[in-house]
Order: structure tokens, then C-alpha cells, then sequence
């Protein structure tokens, strides 16, 4: 996931409730550790973004699917203050405030991010001095923190997907890029840059780590020439790393995955997201009877065994066998 707060909406006019419970839901994640929270407090702040009304009060809020009890008392007691004494009380709290400043750095999850505050590191300042208690990826992170907390104009996405794609093919023409994440949802800016790639070569019979391995290693060695500055990692499947247009502009974190092509609309579908997007369209699945994946769509028997997965030939099928009315990426927010 890519670290970026979500830039708040102006056409919102529930914005200040979105901005409250997007805070409390990164404390549950990153400092209580409460991922059930965590997904209530994001999901009331999404249904509450997509509200055209002003929400007026608590009891008015509770009537929204996914607003409960204890999120609409939140409401009604930011309505009658200004503001959350549970807020109040963790913007106090120090320790809190040095973890989340320590996960903003990509490599740094919530738990090393508690483990650093008790061993006294609390600032980027202290994480400099301190770099030989960083692996590879947090040192990387720190190395550009300042850069990849800045977002991506989609115009600058669109050059650096030009780039890819003529790269790309010019090592196999029967390759597939789809830049997915927020640009594919049409977002004027992104945190990061999200790239699937595939070719009919390359299968889930590969056993993926020979036949794949190559063909990434092969695509990133090309890249290194122009667009890609450093490796975060790269496995089989998965590159991470770090990309830049040109001297003027920042550095950038790109991901690239190489899905075997059986697998590649639902992966598409996956990591075009929104997540909150995924989750629904899921548990529409799961009521029609179907598990869907980051890899396939499969049936459930009446045993409640997944089957094998289903052949799908676009991301427009998958809407189908699960009789989802289809969403554009760009509906898909
Ligand atoms: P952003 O980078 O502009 O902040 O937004 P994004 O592109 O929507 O988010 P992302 O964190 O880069 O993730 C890309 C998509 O991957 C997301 O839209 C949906 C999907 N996804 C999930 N869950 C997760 C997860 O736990 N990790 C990752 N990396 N991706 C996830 O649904
Ligand atoms: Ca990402
Ligand atoms: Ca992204």
C-alpha cells in the first residue's frame, strides 16, 4: 500500500468527518494494531465522502449502512465541539506521534515502527544517524522520504507509462502493461505507481520462479537504462523499486508484478482496487457464490471447497459471472 494520505475531495461536504475518521483509523492501524477498526473507521469515512448531504447528526449519520453506534456518537460529539477528545488525547501523546511519523517511511510497517520509538529513535533525524539499524528497503525509504511523500501528477504517470511500454516491447512485442492503483482510477495524483505486466508465455504451469524470474530480471535490466533508479527488491514476480522521469522532477516508487497471463484480469481488477472497492465486490462474490482473488474467480461447490478457477478472458467477465453491474475504474473510487 502505498503510503499517502487521500487527498481530501472538495465537492465533499462531509470532508471534516472523512478527515477525522481517516486519523482515527490510521491509529487503529498503525498503534492499536485493531485492523477491525481500522476497516469500520475507513469504510464510514468512505460512505460518508460519497454522501451528497451534510450530515447533520449522529442519529442522522447511524441510518448510512456501515455507520454503527459508537462512530455516530463521534459525530454528534465533533458536531457539538469541534473536535474528538480520543483525538485530543493521542495528538498528546508522543509516542504515538513518533510512530506515525516513522511509518510514513516506506519499509517501516507499524510494528518496527513501535520497536525504533522504544529504542529512542522518534525522528527522521535520529533514523539518519541511525542507518545501520535499517535494512535495505527502510534505508531506501529514508533516503527518499522527502520525495515519495510528494504526490504523482497524472501527467507525469502517463510519460512514465509511455516509457514502460516501449521498453517493454521492445524486448517482446506480445507484452501487456497496464498501469493500475489510483491512475487507473482516473486520480489527478497517485502515491506510487502500480504496474502489471504479462505475456501469453508466461503461465501459472510455470511454476512461475524459472520461466518468470527471468523474463522480470530481463524487463528491469532494460529499464535500469533509462527510467529505474534503484531496487528495493525483485523476486519472480514482483519488482520494487524506485524510478525517476528525469533530473528535475522527484523520485518515485514503482512497483512492476509479471502475472502469469490466466491470472492477469483479476489481477488487474485487484490492483486497480479502490481496496474499499475490492472488499465489496468480494463479498457481492461470496453471496453469489464465488471466491475472488488477486488470482482467480472460482465457484464454491456445495461443500464449500473452492473449484478450479474460472477462464476469464477480461476484467468485464469477472462483473459478469458474479452478476456485478460493471464499474468503470474511474467508478470505481
Ligand atoms: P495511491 O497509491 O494513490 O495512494 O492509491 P492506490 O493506488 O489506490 O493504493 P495502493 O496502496 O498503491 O494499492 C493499489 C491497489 O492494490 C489498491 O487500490 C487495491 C489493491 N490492494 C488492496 N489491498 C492491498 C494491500 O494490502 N496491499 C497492496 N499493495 N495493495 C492492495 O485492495
Ligand atoms: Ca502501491
Ligand atoms: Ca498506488
Amino acid at each position: 500500500m502505498s503510503k499517502r494520505k487521500n487527498p481530501s475531495n472538495n465537492s465533499n461536504v462531509n470532508a471534516d468527518f472523512c478527515d477525522f475518521l481517516i486519523e482515527l483509523s490510521e491509529y487503529e492501524k498503525n498503534v492499536s494494531r485493531n485492523i477491525h477498526k481500522y476497516n469500520a473507521y475507513k469504510k464510514a469515512a468512505s460512505v460518508l465522502a460519497a454522501h451528497h448531504k451534510r450530515i447533520e447528526s449522529g442519529e442522522e449519520a447511524k441510518k448510512l449502512n456501515g455507520i454503527g453506534d459508537k462512530i455516530s456518537k463521534k459525530i454528534d460529539e465533533f458536531l457539538q465541539t469541534g473536535k474528538l477528545k480520543k483525538l485530543e488525547n493521542i495528538h498528546q501523546n508522543e509516542e504515538v506521534q513518533a510512530v506515525n511519523l516513522l511509518t510514513r517511511v516506506s519499509g517501516i510497517g507499524p510494528v518496527k515502527a513501535a520497536q525504533f520509538v522504544r529504542d529512542g529513535l522518534r525522528t527522521i533525524e535520529d533514523l539518519r544517524k541511525n542507518q545501520d539499524k535499517l535494512n535495505h528497503h527502510q534505508n531506501i525509504g529514508l533516503k527518499y522520504f522527502e520525495d515519495f511523500e510528494k504526490s504523482i501528477p497524472r501527467s507525469e504517470i502517463e510519460e512514465i507509462e509511455e516509457i514502460l511500454k516501449k521498453n517493454i516491447n521492445s524486448i517482446g512485442a506480445e507484452f501487456s502493461v497496464t498501469v493500475c492503483g489510483s491512475y487507473r482510477r482516473g486520480k489527478a495524483y497517485s502515491g506510487d505507481i502500480d504496474v502489471l505486466i504479462t505475456h501469453p508465455s508466461v503461465k501459472v504451469s510455470d511454476g512461475k520462479k524459472k520461466r518468470g524470474g527471468e523474463v522480470l530480471k530481463k524487463l528491469i535490466n532494460k529499464l535500469n537504462e533509462s527510467l529505474i533508479t534503484d531496487t528495493i527488491s525483485i523476486g519472480a514476480t514482483k519488482f520494487m523499486g524506485v524510478c525517476r522521469l528525469s533530473k528535475e522532477l522527484p523520485y518515485r516508487r514503482l512497483d512492476i508484478r509479471l502475472i502469469p497471463c490466466e491470472q492477469y484480469y483479476c489481477a488487474v481488477l485487484y490492483f486497480t482496487g479502490s481496496d474499499v472497492f475490492n472488499k465489496s465486490m468480494r463479498a457481492h462474490a461470496l453471496e453469489q457464490g464465488f471466491t475472488l482473488n488477486e488470482y482467480s474467480l472460482r465457484p464454491i461447490g456445495i461443500t464449500g471447497v473452492p473449484g478450479e478457477p474460472i477462464h476469464i478472458t477480461s476484467e468485464e467477465e469477472i462483473f459478469e459471472y458474479i452478476n456485478y453491474p460493471y464499474k468503470k475504474p474511474e467508478e470505481r473510487n
